[in-house]
């Protein structure tokens, strides 16, 4: 509701959407990126570094401020508690406040803050709820400190998969243990929690990352469910030897080896290019990283998605033919170290989402919500196996994310807030 407009609110749902404050959500918005700020505007933040760990201290602050309970548990994700008037489970909002090296202020951290905005709300309008709400920060739903991504939520949901993510270590040999360890050495102070409470409900408020929402012309987006994806780590492995002095028919040159897969690779994503497939050779490691060195070994990860499982099936299975074809002295291996498969949203959250989108976009004149498949994952992948589930997107100018000019107006960052405040507050009390 902008600023002029005044709101008929008939129900603690409609009430709280009412009470949402824009300024206030940039206020916290702004106070948060601070943490990890860059002169670009983006923020460096990455999961459970010093920067991490202070941002989290902040919004223990922040959180305690508006009257919750914090506690926190040994995946070190932080929940930040409403009581109701029952000992019901709690409805779960909230998302990651981790970002990539070099991110932008909103991805995760949004849903974050807008989980404590609507707090906030409550508190102003004096509203309580059947049901506890809980906020919560996911640690490293990122995954580029450590991979996979999103290890706070799924080991939330299977806490049999945190000694596995322990052992995983980052660039600088840290484990993810140890960080953890770290992290929960700083929150003596907080109630410590068991993995895999029960949770009545969980909505997630986020950028939608992508160019949909905007070209659709759309201020919110109904996420109807999150497309499929894999990661996997290849390992070239030649012999490193004098640039000057090796003939090219003597060579073990991992380079050469890497680069040519990679090319297939690319090749491969154009010929499926009608199934929307999604290639990213993100991350390159090249030993021993010399001009007049032939590379002795060179480590890739390819990122591959789609909203057909399918399809990346066949990925895999192209991916093994063309590292059996690749003749050559040398060696190369690769693992999958990440997958999901599709993520589907349940009807009846799809229809409540619909329902808050509506109002909130109406009393915008911001007309009707959009329905997509969200082409990121998300920690609300996870939660869907865990619980009822659903998403609410904002749209991104120009759908840029991952990328520190990551830029949401806004009042369409208040409209997703009023959304979320709606659908909250409707599970809450249910
Ligand atoms: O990679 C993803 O989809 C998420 O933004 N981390
Ligand atoms: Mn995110
Ligand atoms: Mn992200």
């Amino acid at each position: 509701m902008t600023e002029n407009q005044t709101a008929t609110s008939s129900t603690a749902a409609e009430n709280a959407q009412d009470h949402v404050n824009s300024a206030r959500l940039q206020d916290a918005i702004a106070a948060l990126a601070a943490f990890g700020g860059r002169d670009d505007g983006g923020v460096a933040r990455e999961t459970l570094t010093d920067i991490d760990l202070a941002s989290r201290r902040h919004l223990i602050d922040t959180a305690r401020a508006l009257g919750c309970e914090v506690e926190i548990d040994d995946c070190a994700n932080l929940f930040f508690r409403r009581p109701g008037t029952t000992d019901l489970p709690p409805v779960l909002t909230g998302s990651h406040a981790d970002t990539q090296p070099v991110g932008g202020k909103l991805d995760g951290a949004y849903g974050v803050l807008a989980g404590l905005e609507v707090i906030s709300a409550l508190n102003d309008a004096g509203i309580s709820t059947r049901r506890a709400i809980e906020v919560v920060a996911w640690t490293n739903e990122e995954g580029s400190r450590f991979g996979p991504g999103a290890m706070g939520s799924s080991a939330f949901v299977d806490p049999s998969r945190l000694p596995a993510y322990r052992a995983v270590k980052d660039s600088d040999n840290i484990t993810f243990g140890e960080a953890v360890d770290k992290a929960l050495q700083q929150a003596k102070d907080v109630t410590h929690r068991e993995l895999a409470l029960p949770i009545a409900s969980c909505v997630e408020l986020h950028i939608e990352q992508g160019p949909v929402l905007e070209r659709a012309n759309a201020a919110l987006g109904v996420v109807t469910g999150i497309q499929s994806v894999r990661w996997y780590r290849v390992s070239c492995t030649g012999m490193a030897a004098h640039a000057g002095t090796t003939p090219m028919d003597e060579r073990s040159d991992a380079m050469k080896a890497a680069v040519t897969i990679a090319h297939q690779l690319y090749a491969h994503a154009a010929a499926e290019a009608a199934s929307n497939l999604r290639l990213t050779l993100g991350r390159w490691q090249v030993g021993p990283n010399s001009v007049n060195t032939i590379p002795g070994n060179v480590d890739f990860t390819i990122d591959v998605r789609c909203v057909d499982a399918e399809v990346l099936e066949r990925f895999e299975k192209f991916l093994q033919q063309i590292v059996a074809a690749y003749t050559w002295r040398g060696n190369i291996a690769f693992e999958c170290f990440f997958s999901r498969p599709p993520t589907h949203f349940p009807e009846d959250m799809l229809t409540l989402i619909e329902r808050a989108c509506v109002r909130a976009g109406h009393l915008a004149q911001r007309g009707d919500p959009q329905h997509l498949t969200s082409g990121a994952f998300h920690d609300a992948m996870y939660l869907a196996e865990h619980c009822p589930t659903a998403m609410i997107f904002v749209p991104s100018k120009g759908g840029i994310s991952h990328n520190a000019a990551e830029e949401t107006a806004p009042e369409d960052l208040y409209l997703g807030v009023q959304a979320l405040a709606y659908t909250v507050v409707e599970l809450a009390n249910r």
